[in-house]
């Protein structure tokens, strides 16, 4: 059996960028890997690495296992669970952080990025977050793992705890490989695009959230930041403001870069966002819609019920390895 996993953390709404970097890529895969099972979680466990509300991180917790069906996961192949019903992921994750060194850790980017914006009450869990998400993948021997380019570091650090595994204790886990794509792994934010499009971000209106009025994500593209040159060009260096912008056209129409280049010769900016606008709320209005229905469907707790067994059936299995293999125990 292989098995693709990912998760998403519930730390509030998913945004457009979550969506094309992984969210959307998830259904993709699955019709072009159809000898795979896909293991899709919700990973509350990371989520609480930084203070959440416990209401809201409920709410969020159903929002985000609705909107990965939402945005064209299929129940086929498919086991979706909360990551917090599984407490093997906690577990392991102590095995992980017994594997990794200090200095694996301190080299982490994400983690220095997130110390930076929030410098008091630092979690030691947001440190050792590397270590949980290298249990999640090994966990199942997963063999793909589709994310954004942001997880690049995190994924590699996967793979060298696996082979350190194995090389210490014999073959017992699968080195995980990274699914990213070429084109939407980094969605800028809209009014500063240097940075990464986030969901816990300080400015809204860089940050287009999958459960947003449409009215207001048309607003937020027309208002988002460009430069003087009012030339539809496809250049990170000099144009990142447009390059986001033609990023995102580009995943959602499948039009390469240079057919929308030639669509919008001597034309400015207006006409270009405006149709950007109205591709992106088509694409979200849809994702709403099936948002509504799965939220509240029995369907859904259904699906995370029987995840929650399967994922359980294997994590328990695999657990129970790793401490034989280890010494734990009697
Ligand atoms: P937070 O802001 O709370 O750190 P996040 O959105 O960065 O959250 P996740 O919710 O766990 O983190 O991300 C889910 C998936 O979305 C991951 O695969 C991640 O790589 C991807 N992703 C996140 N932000 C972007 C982005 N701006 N562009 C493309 N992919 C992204
Ligand atoms: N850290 C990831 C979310 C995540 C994940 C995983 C992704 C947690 N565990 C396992 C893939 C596989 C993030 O995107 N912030």
């Amino acid at each position: 059996m292989k098995i693709i996993l990912s998760g998403v953390k519930p730390t509030g709404i998913p945004t457009l960028g979550n969506y094309l970097g992984a969210l959307r890529n998830f259904g993709k895969f699955q019709e072009k890997m159809k000898d795979y099972e896909f293991f899709i979680f919700v990973a509350d466990l990371h989520a609480i690495t930084t203070p959440q509300d416990p209401l809201e991180l409920k709410q969020n917790i159903r929002n985000v296992a609705a909107l990965y069906l939402a945005c064209g996961l299929k129940p086929e192949n498919l086991t979706l669970f909360i990551q917090s019903e599984v407490h093997e992921h906690a577990e392991m994750a102590y095995i992980m952080q017994a594997l990794v060194y200090m200095g694996e850790l301190e080299r982490m980017t994400q983690y220095k990025d997130k110390v930076l914006k929030q410098t008091q009450g630092v979690s030691s869990a947001l440190f050792t977050y590397p270590a949980l998400m290298a249990a999640d993948i090994l966990l199942y021997d997963a063999k793909f793992v589709p994310v954004g380019d942001d997880q690049r570091q995190h994924l590699e650090l996967a793979r060298d705890l696996a082979i350190r595994f194995n090389n210490r204790f014999g073959k017992t886990f699968t080195v995980p490989e990274g699914l990213i794509q070429e084109k939407g792994a980094r969605i800028k934010d809209l009014q500063d695009p240097t940075k990464k499009m986030d969901k816990s971000t300080d400015n809204d209106r860089g940050c287009i959230f999958l459960l947003e009025p449409l009215s207001q994500i048309r607003k937020k593209i027309k208002a988002a930041v460009t430069d003087s040159d009012a030339c539809v060009r496809f250049d990170p260096e000099q144009k990142p403001g447009i390059a986001n912008l033609m990023t995102i056209y580009s995943v959602i129409t499948e039009k390469s870069f240079g057919e929308i280049e030639a669509m919008y010769d001597g034309k400015g900016y207006g006409d270009f966002k405006s149709d950007l606008a109205e591709i992106v709320v088509k694409e979200i209005a849809m994702i709403q819609e099936r948002y509504h229905y799965f939220v509240s469907s029995q369907e859904l707790t259904t699906l995370l019920d029987e995840g929650r067994l399967r994922a359980h059936q294997l994590a328990q299995k695999k657990l129970k390895t790793v401490y034989q293999k280890m010494g734990l125990g009697r």
